[in-house]
């Protein structure tokens, strides 16, 4: 009793659904050590409609050594960095070639719309695997004249940093996956992949087209599998040079914590409360379809997602009124419909987790402006919602619902301190935006907010080209544009006595 949902797959789509999963490891796909395995969910039906192997610590082992044998002996380590990039701009054409069926199998299996799916994470990440593609080639170090007046010629080398062990979340399984994968093959790095166990397809899709695009066996290797197990037995190995991990910030300190045997590498891309600040003389017909893509693209299960809401006084009417009219324009539907703009959470838990934030912010004193129920009666679908009234001491204003639940404060002072005081005021530091037609002020702003990335009159800024991670608690280090080959090289300095 397959979900109806599968009826809506393109016929590439349903053959990969229909094939038995396995790991794939050192260029080969086997089964799990101890022969488990995970139910995948589909978030819009809540039935299971495929499985992939469980696999644990000795898989990991195993993938492990492939990387390790791939990245000190294999053919990788000896290729021009011009045939490097070859692969890596290949592996981006075969995504391209793929996309509308990576598209469906991400949406059946996160939930998300298939629209979004397309022209968001898919196109993203053959851009981005052609952007790094291009690095490649231009990986190096400088020479550098020495300051204390010794006799050395001296100059520096970049180097891939080794075998990488990168451990994604499900809200974009694919794209976080092509993040991490794309600039450590262009550096020249091999890869142990552990996708989250919610979405864990489209990783095992890729890995075809890595098998497919003729890259050395074990370069690249998936693992699929718990976080508890297999994530953390990868952040411990002791044959790991860097861990790069994208989730909560809560199992990035875990993943600190086992890094530290070996003092691996660590990149980190963490949760997120961004904040968007409306001022007074904001265009409300740029600001309100911004502010709501900032908010509820994706189902807010968007680590930069436009959370929090400070708007001033004198246009808090005309945003909340136009917001609530788009919230609820807004066509909430199964991921594979191109229609749908609002699809299911990605789980029960996530469902329940989200939930109990609404409920927890009406407790505390918020207003319910609009939204907050289920949507349908099977599923994780839960409408787009407003929580008015809202003070910085509610947990719905302090900590990451991952849902998509807005949450608004007004403010009536035209000077930019005390709301960007405000709006600083937060563990996080992913993103934020400011909305204003004073370009001295929009300036201002951007420099003062304490965000990896700031928007002016937009929320979500991502581009191949850009870097992209967190202050505060949001992260260590950035990924994406030249910023990720820095986390993905080690520097070495040579000198030559004269
Ligand atoms: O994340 P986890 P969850 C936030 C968001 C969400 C909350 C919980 O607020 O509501 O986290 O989501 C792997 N060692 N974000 O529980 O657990 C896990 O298997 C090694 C924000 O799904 O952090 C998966 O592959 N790995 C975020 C990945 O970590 C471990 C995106 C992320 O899962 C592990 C997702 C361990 N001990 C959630 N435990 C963002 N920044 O975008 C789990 N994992």
């Amino acid at each position: 009793n397959a979900p109806v949902t599968l009826q809506r797959l393109g016929a590439d789509a349903a053959r990969f659904v229909a094939k038995e999963k396995k790991l794939y490891i050192d260029g080969t796909w086997v089964p799990a050590m101890e022969g488990g395995t995970i139910d995948v969910i589909d978030p819009a039906t809540g039935k299971a409609f495929d499985r992939v192997p469980e696999g644990k610590a000795a898989d990991i082992d195993r993938a492990v050594a492939a990387a390790r044998k791939a990245f000190d002996d294999g053919p990788w380590a000896n290729m021009t960095p011009a045939d490097r990039g070859k692969l890596v701009w290949k592996l981006g054409d075969l995504v391209e070639r793929h996309a509308d069926e990576l598209a469906e199998l991400e949406a059946l299996d996160n939930g998300k719309p298939v629209t979004d799916a397309r022209n968001g994470d898919v196109a993203f990440s053959y851009e981005l695997l052609r952007y790094m593609a291009g690095w490649s080639t231009k990986i190096c170090g400088q020479t550098i004249p020495l300051s204390a007046g010794a006799p050395f010629h001296a100059y520096t080398l970049r180097e891939p940093v080794g075998v990488c062990g990168q451990i994604v979340p499900w809200n974009f399984s694919f794209m976080m996956a092509v993040w991490k994968v794309a600039p450590a093959l262009a550096a020249g790095c091999t890869i142990v992949l552990k996708p989250a166990e919610q979405t864990p397809l489209t990783a095992l899709r890729l890995a075809e087209l890595v098998e497919e695009a003729g890259f050395p066996a074990g370069v690249f290797n998936v693992v699929t599998g718990y976080g508890e197990t297999a994530g953390a037995a990868l952040a411990a190995h002791p044959d790991v040079d860097k861990v790069a991990f994208t989730g909560s910030t809560e199992v990035g300190k875990k993943i600190l914590d086992a890094a530290k045997g070996n003092l691996k590498k660590v990149s980190l891309e963490l949760g997120g409360k961004s904040p968007m600040i409306v001022f007074a003389d904001a265009d409300p017909a740029v600001a309100i379809p911004a502010i709501a893509y900032g908010i509820f693209y994706n189902m807010g299960q968007t680590c930069t997602a436009g959370t929090r809401l400070y708007v001033h006084k004198d246009i808090a009417d005309t945003i909340l009124t136009g917001l609530k009219a788009f919230a609820e324009s807004m066509s909430i539907g199964v991921g594979l419909d191109p229609k749908t703009q609002i699809g299911p959470l990605v789980s029960q838990e996530q469902f329940d987790r989200v939930s109990a934030y609404v409920k927890a912010g009406l407790a505390d004193g918020a207003k319910l402006y609009c939204g907050g129920n289920r949507a349908g009666t099977e599923g994780y679908f839960l409408e787009p919602t407003i929580l008015t009234e809202t003070t910085s001491d509610m947990s719905v204003v302090k900590e990451e619902i991952f849902g998509p639940v807005l949450v608004v404060a007004t403010f009536d002072d035209d000077d930019i301190d005390s709301v960007v005081k405000e709006a600083n005021n937060s563990i996080y530091g992913l993103a934020g935006s400011v909305f204003t037609r004073d370009v001295s002020r929009a300036h201002k702003v951007a420099k003062k907010l304490k965000a990896g990335t700031v928007g002016v009159n937009t929320h979500h800024v991502i581009d191949p080209a850009l870097p992209f991670g967190g202050f505060n608690q949001s992260g260590w280090g950035r990924e994406q544009g030249y910023e990720a080959i820095l986390l993905y090289t080690e520097v070495k300095s040579v000198g030559i006595a004269l």
